[in-house]
């Protein structure tokens, strides 16, 4: 116990966390805390936007595997937070988001900056404090360092702006680290029993073997049993992709050998992952996902067992520490698998093989619309463009990507060797994350090439943090796909509304003459030929601390539609929209 002030026992509790930086906008609502970062050793970056600063916490904390810290003004700091900590949840990153709120002794009175800031957050977050009159906010605060950590995903701290000044003794405490076990001994013999019989076992590896640290005991597990690895839907970094069992990922513009190579499983294991519904979908006219398989499924949260897809056996367990125990549990059983062992093995090499066949060949879209899209266009086909992106990409580099349809396409095209590589927006979708995602995730990991695919929709969303580049000498690429559309909305306009298109069209200014207003360096790239050089150069300007925009031109091409069962032929009763129809 020591005698100090709340700001102190604040910024104290962020020390101890070992918090080196936060994400922000300066506001008097705790400007007396923000008075002690310098001297704690906290960096505080300022972003252009607070939802730039949620998206920061959420990109450093996945880069980094440690929390990420958000802090604002009350009120319309505080709102302008909700959809970064929405991602956040859905991505289920440890996000300490701190919201100061208006002072305790003017609430409901109607003042200034005032909103009832816990209710918004409520379905947000895994865990909320509010901090009272008692002097409790270093035990607060470092509660909802732990409920992060340990839940996966926000933590709201809410102090009303009063809060940060009076005097009281605190004791600081220190992060508590619990760790998790690999689950039931039952369920895991259970499991062991299963895929002990399997003839052909597949693992989806998710994004839980990433946050428990365990890629290498995946790969041991798959290489025990010789069965093929797919990477759950946009956790493309979850298994090395040069390994001989990998196979690439599920869902959305996945690859086809994953899809073809799951069909044929008899017993699936769901290592971290809930087997989210769009990463089982149908895909490139593959209705995939095995029904007669039967499932082993392992999470951390034990909510997530069973919610998609019905299983047989279910085990609350760290990714990891689950992966060990059931190699032990195979270390000393027969393993069916192993007796069709080499055709297995050659058929996983003959499937990746055709995938990238295809891939090769596939160098364009080829329905009507995009056909006739790209023969009135001089510019880059999106496929090929992807292509000479991933042949350039440095091999540890960070790769965060949008929502939209080039960024979608892009994931047939990502692969990585190593884990905390790749930042899709996941399942919040929301247009707008991948550029202020990577920055943070860029303070995280300074050392690694950063680069976002971002559309020039969702760019013009969220460019401004390109000042935060900038201002701060946080070099990053951004490759933005300029195709003058808002082109996956486009593509339902074209599949379903006899190409009427109301808002999807965009007049674009140059985005590198924007970028280089604000002071960053700019590419233009047109032709395929000159996309690896282009990428080239801006990952060594980052070297040099300068951020780069490359302009891609592409054709308005689109690739396929992120979901076919969500939208139907438009009907029309009234005679005044009846020539809307569509046959
Ligand atoms: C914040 C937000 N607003 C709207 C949408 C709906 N939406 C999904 S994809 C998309 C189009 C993206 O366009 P762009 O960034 O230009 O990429 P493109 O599809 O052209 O490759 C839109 C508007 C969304 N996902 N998020
Ligand atoms: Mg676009």
């Amino acid at each position: 116990m020591a005698r100090m002030t709340a700001s102190e026992a604040f910024v104290e509790t962020l020390v101890a966390q070992g918090v080196k930086d936060v994400f922000g906008i300066v506001g008097s609502a705790y400007m007396d805390a923000l008075d002690l970062f310098p001297t704690a050793g906290i960096r505080f970056i300022p972003t252009v936007h607070e939802q730039g600063a949620g998206h920061m916490a959420d990109g450093y904390s996945r880069a980094s595997g440690r929390h990420g810290v958000c802090i604002a003004q009350n009120g319309p700091g505080i709102t302008n937070f909700v959809t970064a900590v929405a991602a956040a949840y859905w991505a289920h990153s440890p996000v300490v988001v701190i919201t100061p709120e208006t002072g305790s002794n003017t609430m409901g009175l109607g003042g200034f900056q005032e909103t009832d800031q816990l209710p918004i957050f409520s379905r947000i977050t895994k865990f909320q404090a509010h901090v009272g009159k008692h002097p409790r906010v270093a035990e607060l605060l470092a509660r909802c360092f732990d409920m992060a950590m340990s839940e996966r995903g926000p933590a709201q701290f809410n102090i009303p702006r009063d809060n940060f000044y009076g005097e009281a003794d605190y004791e600081i405490a220190k992060p508590r680290q619990v760790a998790r076990g690999p689950g039931a001994d039952d369920s895991l013999e259970n499991a062991a029993e299963l895929l002990a019989k399997a003839r052909f076992p597949v693992i989806v590896s998710g994004g839980g073997v990433i946050f428990s640290d365990g890629v290498d005991e995946c790969v041991r597990l798959a290489e025990q049993l010789d069965a093929p690895v797919v990477n759950s839907y946009l956790h493309n970094d979850s298994f090395p992709a040069d390994h001989r069992l990998w196979a690439g990922p599920l869902g959305y513009q996945g690859s086809k050998a994953a899809m073809k190579l799951i069909a044929e499983a008899d017993v699936v294991v769901a290592l971290g992952t809930r087997l989210g519904p769009f990463g089982t979908l149908p895909q490139h006219g593959l209705d995939y996902w095995p029904r007669q398989a039967k499932i082993i499924q392992i999470d951390s949260d034990h909510r997530m067992l069973g919610l998609v897809r019905q299983i047989a056996v279910g085990i609350v367990g760290d990714a990891k520490e689950a992966a060990k125990a059931l190699q032990y549990k195979l270390a000393n059983r027969k393993l069916a698998a192993a007796g069709n062992r080499s055709e297995r093995l050659k058929r996983i090499e003959a499937e990746k093989a055709a995938w990238e066949d295809e891939l090769a060949r596939w160098t364009q879209e080829t329905d009507p619309w995009s056909l006739k899209m790209a023969a009135e266009s001089r510019y880059m086909h999106p496929r090929e463009m992807l292509r000479a992106l991933e042949r350039a990409l440095p091999s540890d580099v960070m790769v965060s990507t949008d929502i939209g349809n080039i960024c979608s396409v892009a994931n047939s095209y990502l692969r990585f060797n190593r884990p905390n590589s790749m930042f899709a927006a996941m399942s919040f979708g929301n247009c707008g994350y991948a550029l202020p995602c990577l920055i943070g995730a860029k303070v995280a990991a300074p050392e690694r090439p950063a680069v976002a695919y971002v559309g020039d929709g969702a760019f013009g969303m969220s460019f401004g943090e390109i000042l935060t580049c900038v201002r701060e000498s946080i070099p990053v690429t951004a490759v933005v796909f300029h195709n003058k559309q808002w082109g996956a909305e486009k593509k339902n306009q074209v599949d379903f509304y006899d190409q009427r298109f109301v808002g999807v069209n965009l007049t674009n200014p140059s985005f590198a003459a924007i970028a280089k207003a604000m002071g960053a360096e700019a590419i233009v790239v047109e032709t395929v030929d000159d996309v690896g050089a282009a990428l080239d150069k801006a990952c060594e300007t980052q070297k040099h601390g300068k951020t780069t925009v490359i302009e891609a031109l592409c054709t308005m091409e689109l690739g396929d539609p992120f979901r076919r069962d969500a939208l139907k032929k438009p009907l029309r009763l009234l005679d005044k929209y009846r020539h809307t129809n569509v046959e």
